[in-house]
């Protein structure tokens, strides 16, 4: 008797038509069929053999380098639960619409169907998925970003519980375009491109989107966080989980070499995108990453930035619209050194300043976990590791202090909806403009956000040991338009006031929006920064956010009634704070 999962592919089948069908297994025999496959097509090369061994580079269609948000559908029968924030789609509508685009979209390809795990093999937080695809690159990009063939179907076996995915490049036209989302089945459907979001369905598709609802409906939490853990110079490790928007530096912090390794502060990473967390037995709430592989921004990664990453991606590493030099090896802007002559850019041409970047701002490369050197030791512990601290974060060259502390976790739930970034090459649309980003799960949460703030405040009433949430900003800038800090390896003395605030150390300083260092409380040694430089990074100004209040209040009112009573108490409370420290200051 054919298994749910063979009758799903069976369907998958039926509907998209391929020439044949063929069950991934995960070996290495496969995996280089597979890339033999990749590379009959002229959008991939295989680089040099010497310096980068099992290294690929892919070109993806041009039209077809960033997710597509506005291309991107949650579709539920009632448009209130997508809420104001997602793109809906009637369930019936969009499969008719999309299952016109798949019919026979497979046709004279193979249809690769693809089980995998999405967490640490044997852990009770990880999930099973199943992707189906006509795309080798997409098959290759799976095995490095998840647990992918016979340790899948084992797990999955007879039963149902696997989350669908079905994938066809199409004909790459983004008219043809859509990344579709059946929360009520925890199905995915996704046609019409083949980049990494949009393709990759285990990652923001499924850990995100889907997990999100099965999150709420069971009690759990899936985020837009990275995983690290700090560790002291008595040997201890706090694991705090860091929500950034796309591009703004999560892989760069999780993987950080941290300026004050001397001290015996050193940074560990367990996840760089998303964590999958449960209520633990010892009341800490307990954090999976659910990857087994970093996608991350290749431009701007250079030894200076992220040292880490630089040394894991030599080996079994796929680039994406990076650009290549003659030596057949990758490169992109912020590498380190000037541009090489004979650069062939993201575009398959031979480069010159006057094409632009060589690289693609958006390129990325797929590298395993395990090939870093900061990986943690518990970074596939099935339990998970206890989560003392969240940060929020985003880019603002004004209003966010460098740092700051919650005052609860209400409030601290609060600070989280109204994260604001400026926008980066992750997506398609204009980069630079302030959007607001809650929990920088804008893009990614599944259902009404409203509901989504409702769930968070509830699991804060749950969780007996709930992490104590701050919200950081690396990149505030001068008058000027300088960054006041240096970001990178020296953000982690921003993560040891966290830590010392987790311990209940750390002299902090009461404002309106929550605590910040007190003068003298962020360990600066070795760093030449100006007193000036300091305060200003610091500096809580009423004005800016009184601004900040009216953008965030604008932004609240598209949910109407749905939003939690307890934002709106919260806002009310902020306005109220502002208004008593203008008084003082006046
Ligand atoms: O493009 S992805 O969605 O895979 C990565 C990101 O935007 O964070
Ligand atoms: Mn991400």
């Amino acid at each position: 008797m054919a298994t749910p999962l063979e009758m799903w592919v069976e369907e998958a089948a039926r509907l998209t038509k391929p020439d044949q069908v063929m069950y991934c297994d995960g070996s290495e025999a496969e995996n280089q069929r597979i890339i033999a496959e990749m590379l009959r097509d002229a959008d991939s090369n295989a680089l040099n053999e010497k310096t980068y061994p099992n290294c690929y580079l892919h070109r993806s269609s041009p039209n077809d380098v960033a997710r597509t948000e506005h291309l991107t559908f949650i579709c539920a029968p009632d448009k209130d639960d997508v809420g104001p924030t997602n793109n809906w789609m009637d369930p019936d509508a969009a499969k008719y619409k999309i299952g016109a685009l798949l019919d026979g979209a497979m046709r004279g390809r193979t249809m690769y169907v693809v089980p995998y795990i999405m967490g640490p093999v044997n852990s009770p937080i990880s999930r099973a998925g199943v992707e189906v695809t006509d795309s080798p690159y997409v098959v290759a990009n799976m095995r490095i970003m998840a647990r992918m063939g016979k340790v899948a179907l084992e797990r999955i076996g007879n039963s149902r519980d696997f989350v669908p995915g079905l994938h066809s490049l199409g004909d790459l036209d983004p008219t043809r375009r859509y990344i579709a989302h059946f929360p009520e089945e925890k199905l995915i459907w996704s046609v019409g491109s083949g980049y990494g979001g949009n393709a990759l369905l285990g990652k923001k598709c499924f850990a995100l989107r889907i997990a999100s609802v099965m999150a709420r409906e069971q009690g759990w939490m899936a985020e837009h966080m990275l995983i690290l853990g700090l560790e002291e110079p008595d040997g201890k490790v706090t694991y705090m989980g860091a929500a950034f928007p796309s591009a703004c530096g999560k892989t760069n912090l999780a993987m950080m070499v941290s300026a004050l390794q001397k001290q015996g502060y050193r940074v560990w990473t367990v996840g760089d995108d998303i964590a999958w967390m449960k209520i633990g037995d010892d009341g800490f709430l307990h954090a999976i990453n659910p990857e087994a592989g970093f996608f991350g921004v290749a431009p701007g990664t250079g030894m200076a930035t992220n040292q880490n990453v630089m040394e894991a991606l030599h080996k079994n590493t796929i680039f994406t619209n990076a650009a290549m030099t003659t030596e057949r090896e990758p490169w992109w802007e912020g590498i380190g050194g000037a541009p090489p002559a004979g650069l062939i850019n993201w575009k398959n041409e031979l480069w010159d300043s006057s094409k632009g970047p060589a690289a693609h701002p958006n390129a990325r490369y797929t590298v395993p976990a395990h090939q870093s050197p900061s990986i943690s030791p518990k970074w596939e512990a099935p339990e998970g590791v206890p989560i003392s601290a969240f940060i929020f974060g985003g880019r603002r060259a004004r209003v966010a202090p460098l740092v700051y502390e919650a005052f609860d976790w209400q409030h601290g739930v609060f600070v989280g909806a109204t994260m604001a970034s400026e926008t980066t090459a992750a997506a398609t649309g204009n980069v630079g403009i302030v959007r607001r980003d809650p929990m920088a799960m804008l893009p990614f949460c599944g259902y009404n956000m409203a509901d989504y703030f409702q769930h968070w405040l509830e699991m804060g009433k749950r969780i007996p040991h709930p992490p104590k949430i701050f919200h950081v900003n690396w990149f505030r800038k001068d008058a000027d338009g300088k960054f006041l800090w240096p970001g990178f390896g020296d953000n982690v003395r921003v993560l040891k006031w966290i830590l010392e605030r987790v311990e209940g150390r750390g002299g902090a300083q009461e404002t309106p929006i929550g605590y910040v260092p007190a003068r003298n409380a962020l360990t600066l040694d070795g760093l030449t920064m100006r007193a000036h430089a300091v305060d200003e990074l610091l500096r809580v100004d009423p004005e800016d956010w009184e601004q900040e209040l009216v953008d965030s209040k604008e932004f609240f009112q598209k949910f109407g009634e749905r939003l939690p009573r307890e934002i709106r108490d919260e806002h009310e409370k902020l306005s109220g704070r502002l208004q008593s420290t203008a008084r003082v200051t006046r």
